[in-house]
């Protein structure tokens, strides 16, 4: 459906008095899922935007920075890293950039929502064109139940590409299910997920990582990187490491548009705020 010009999406985060808006040309999908309401417009700046309950999750202008930093930084510093579990990530973004490297030789997306993914493939082609490459399983099912059953030692990563901490998602912020995802990795796994606005939720992130460490995880790390399109603008992802956590990290060797060698020492920088607990 054709909008009206001057007709804008915005998302209001009421907590911190802000919101940030985006200029809408068109209606191209509307639709309450079992499990969300899945909305996708077109935009005059942004390309593409995917809004579940209310909330961005993606516009195609920007999602490669955060697709990107949710899976480079892990798999150039593990090892060998050859199975990997994502959770969540039903539109596919982070799914494509594993699928980069050659030695990865089972990726398996486990997504709560079918038509998340059916709706990037209609809107967003570019996030699916891994999607039928072999060594790709795409399931729909409930990420914490799955982690819960899978096999010990069954994965050398785990990324958990969620939605904020509320609703159904909030249980893959909890110390119960990171204890699964320990028991989940191999040996040298390593446990990435998306952790909201360092300017923000400073408070969720420093819990996120206590709750790995209490699960067993011997180190913890997080990650920044812009993502404009987010509350605040800036965004963080944090990390586990089950054996320590590596002083080295391979170069990377594939194409990519935001990560490489220097953004991946810069991400790891922990600004002053972010130490100094009273602040
Ligand atoms: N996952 C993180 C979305 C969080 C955004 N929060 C918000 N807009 N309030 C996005 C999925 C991308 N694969």
């Amino acid at each position: 459906m054709k909008l009206n010009s001057e007709e804008w999406f915005t998302e209001v985060y009421p907590d911190d008095g802000c919101a940030l808006s985006l200029e809408l040309s068109e209606k191209l999908h509307e639709e309450q899922t079992a499990w969300q309401k899945l909305e996708v417009y077109q935009t005059t700046g942004f390309g593409r935007l995917m809004l579940l309950d209310g909330c961005i999750m993606l516009t195609s202008r920007d999602n490669f920075i955060y697709h990107e930093m949710m899976t480079h930084p892990v798999l150039c510093m593990h090892p060998a890293p050859e199975n990997v579990l994502i959770i969540g990530g039903g539109d596919c973004g982070c799914l494509r950039e594993v699928l980069k490297y050659p030695s990865i030789k089972h990726v398996h997306q486990v997504d709560l929502d079918e038509r998340v993914t059916w709706a990037s493939m209609k809107y967003f082609p570019e996030l699916c064109e891994s999607n039928n490459d072999p060594r790709a399983e795409l399931s729909y099912t409930d990420g914490v139940a799955f982690i819960e059953q899978a096999e010990s030692a069954s994965y050398d990563i785990i990324i958990v590409d969620s939605t904020d901490p509320v609703g159904q998602a909030r249980r893959l912020y909890t110390e119960e299910f990171y204890r699964a995802c320990y028991t989940g990795l191999s040996d040298n796994g390593i446990l990435v997920a998306q952790s909201e606005s360092p300017l923000f939720h400073k408070d969720l992130i420093l819990s996120m990582r206590s709750r790995m460490a209490d699960a067993g995880f011997n180190d913890t790390a997080t990650l920044f990187f812009p993502q404009c399109t987010y509350p605040s603008g800036w965004w963080s992802a944090s990390v586990a490491f089950k054996a320590d956590r590596p002083s080295n990290y391979r170069s990377v060797d594939i194409e990519t548009k935001y990560y490489n060698n220097a953004i991946h020492q810069a991400a790891q920088a922990m600004p002053q705020f972010m130490q100094d607990t009273d602040k």
